[in-house]
């Protein structure tokens, strides 16, 4: 089995974050009123930094910065509001030496981001939301996160309709990578996201990370934001047999991180940091056979 170093990841990382011999940690930072984890409380520029600054202090490798919430139902938001709400963020946080992603759907705002110093673009759309955002990406040189999804929030869920979900979402995917070469963004530069929870139920999440060794297989690297998703929360009822709160599914995250990182993604999109840091740092000496690289 191929140890940590040889995770496969994505050709224009800033050189620290390139050289990391373990799944990356990117933390969470919704600059939103209305994200269903953390929604409305950084819509404060001081308080977003402090909560970014936090992140990376318990051990956030790379802090991904969103404007728009993408919760099920969400509608869109103005971009200028979106540019508004994380701009002096990112600013701040580069400021701070904090390493950024944006995570956004807009080539404009994904420009403006990497502008402010970000230095990787996470698109939820995989570029379906804007038909300008593969060739921004390219020209911008930054890494890029295409993430397997249908339609905006407000009509997913209905569009949570598939054949075979694993071949159904890995061939959307490809699709998604040629568009990208297409407009001149290197597939070196690439990667996977399966969307946990976008137009999918809960087995549909279940059986794409029953899956995951097939989507690593494509040989790009891959990303799983799995974090505190209603999937988990299904899963897990409480005594009065409702789903499990938001507020309390970061145990189970960190499992999908161990399980994830053990089988060799590039990196985990979550909430707790520093639980899934451990979790990451298990893995990686699962996967050596040792405890140090
Ligand atoms: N999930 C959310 C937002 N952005 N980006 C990627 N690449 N993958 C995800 O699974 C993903 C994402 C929604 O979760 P949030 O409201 O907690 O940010």
């Amino acid at each position: 089995m191929p140890g940590p170093v040889d995770l496969a990841r994505p050709a224009g990382l800033p050189d620290d974050l390139a050289r990391l011999d373990r799944t990356l940690i990117m933390g969470v930072l919704n600059v939103t009123p209305d994200s269903f984890s953390d929604g409305g409380r950084y819509l404060d520029v001081a308080a977003a930094v402090a909560h970014g600054v936090r992140l990376r202090d318990q051990g956030a490798d790379l802090i991904d910065v969103g404007g728009e919430s993408t919760r099920p139902g969400a509608q869109r938001i103005a971009a200028d509001l979106e540019r508004e709400r994380v701009l002096p963020v990112i600013t701040e946080l580069v400021d701070a030496g904090v390493r950024v992603s944006i995570d956004t759907m807009r080539a404009e705002t994904a420009a403006a981001a990497v502008g402010a110093g970000a230095c990787l673009v996470n698109d939820v759309s995989g570029g379906l939301a804007d038909p300008d955002m593969h060739a921004a990406v390219a020209e911008l040189g930054v890494p890029y996160v295409a993430m397997h999804w249908r339609a905006h929030s407000d009509r997913m869920e209905a569009l949570a309709q598939y054949d075979d979900v694993v071949r159904d979402v890995v061939a959307e995917l490809q699709a998604r990578v040629s568009s990208a070469v297409d407009a001149g963004l290197p597939a070196e530069r690439i990667v996977l996201d399966p969307g946990l929870g976008f137009a999918k139920d809960a087995d549909h999440n279940w059986a794409l990370l029953h899956e995951l060794p097939q989507l690593l297989s494509l040989g790009l690297p891959v990303l799983i934001g799995a974090s505190r998703k209603r999937f988990l929360g299904a899963l897990l009822p409480g005594g009065d047999g409702q789903p499990r709160p938001v507020d309390q599914r970061d145990d189970a995250t960190d499992a999908v991180t161990a399980i994830a990182a053990g089988l060799g993604v590039w990196g985990v999109r979550v909430h707790d940091v520093a639980a899934s840091g451990d979790a990451v740092r298990v893995a990686a000496a699962w996967r050596r056979g040792r405890a140090d690289g």
